[in-house]
């Protein structure tokens, strides 16, 4: 076991025994909501997993530790402090582990913490990928080469048009990383259940995900797996009000000169704030949306 890794009692437990484990992210909780929906959220989060018969491991890096599994009150702390705790990608781990400095973790770092645990699936809301004008701002996330290197399935509800869809797709067939869409052809673009794009193979059931990522494994394939799971109908959004919101997030920041690992928090923020309570509602309904899919995948991998 890493030395710098501290996994939770009841996740060490679960995964000795081999019982069904979720990942869940903290990134979410401190850059990509507001406080106090942040930490009501991701204790939610970890409800829906339990629900549905799984143990769930929220990670970060606490203290210069690597955590799979936080308490409530580590929950609250990264809520709380929100902004104030460093975005922790692939890059910046070292610096983080060697200064005993606190990190939320990025789907990059979770799914790395995640596998250095025993975990392997893990929900999230939407994953970093290829930004809009990246042929010029070479501005493309580390989830990608992640999901191209790590074998953790990240169960998401797509991605935000704040990326290029179609270049985020690019790439990672170009990984070698399987698009999955659950019940649907169509990669759902997280607050809309289409994007106008298709997925590599449709999938309808939590057994047939489970059975494609365990004949991953058997393949020795060493790479992830992405799961695009659409927003529950319901919950929604009408693609106009996303896309202005999106279209004037996304000037705002040309404007500013935002860049680097800057970028997604300041969109994801300035949509939120465009588009008020009702993207936050729809955010927090398709995490909880993909913590059940993911719980119930975890059930039937474990007995593979
Ligand atoms: N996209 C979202 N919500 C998020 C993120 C992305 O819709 O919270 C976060 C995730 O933690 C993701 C990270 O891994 O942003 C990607 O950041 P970057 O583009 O800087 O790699
Ligand atoms: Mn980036």
């Amino acid at each position: 076991m890493n030395r710098y890794l501290d996994v939770k009692e009841e996740v060490a437990r679960a995964v000795a025994e081999n019982r069904p484990v979720v990942a869940l992210e903290s990134t979410i909780i401190s850059h990509g909501m507001p406080y106090p929906q942040n930490v009501e959220t991701a204790l939610a989060v970890e409800r829906a997993v339990r629900e549905a018969g799984a143990v769930p491991a929220t990670i970060a890096v606490i203290g210069g530790r690597l955590k799979a599994g936080l308490t409530p009150e580590e929950i609250e702390y990264f809520g709380k402090k929100g902004r104030d705790i460093a975005k922790a990608s692939r890059r910046d781990l070292a610096l983080l582990v060697s200064r005993g400095q606190d990190g939320a973790t990025t789907v990059t770092t979770t799914m790395m913490i995640a596998y250095m645990a025993g975990i392997r699936i893990f929900a999230t809301g939407g994953i970093g990928g290829v930004h809009r004008g990246a042929e010029t701002t070479m501005d493309i996330s580390a989830d990608l080469e992640e999901l191209a290197q790590t074998p953790v399935m990240v169960v998401c509800a797509g991605a935000k048009s704040i990326l290029d869809l179609g270049l985020t797709l690019e790439y990672l067939e170009t990984k070698g990383v399987p698009v999955l869409g659950y019940r649907t052809e169509e990669l759902p673009a997280f607050y809309t259940r289409r994007s106008g794009f298709s997925v590599d193979y449709r999938v309808d059931s939590p057994a047939e995900l489970a059975a494609a990522f365990h004949a991953q494994d058997q393949l020795g394939l060493k790479g992830g797996m992405l799961v695009t799971n659409p927003i529950p109908e319901e919950y929604s959004m009408p693609k106009e009000v996303i896309d202005a919101a999106i279209e004037q997030a996304l000037a705002e920041s040309r404007a500013q000169g935002i860049h680097g690992k800057e970028t997604t928090p300041f969109l994801l923020a300035r949509v939120a704030e465009i588009t008020g309570g009702d993207s936050l509602a729809s955010n927090i309904q398709l995490v909880l949306n993909n913590a059940r899919l993911a719980a119930q995948t975890a059930a039937e991998f474990c007995i593979l």
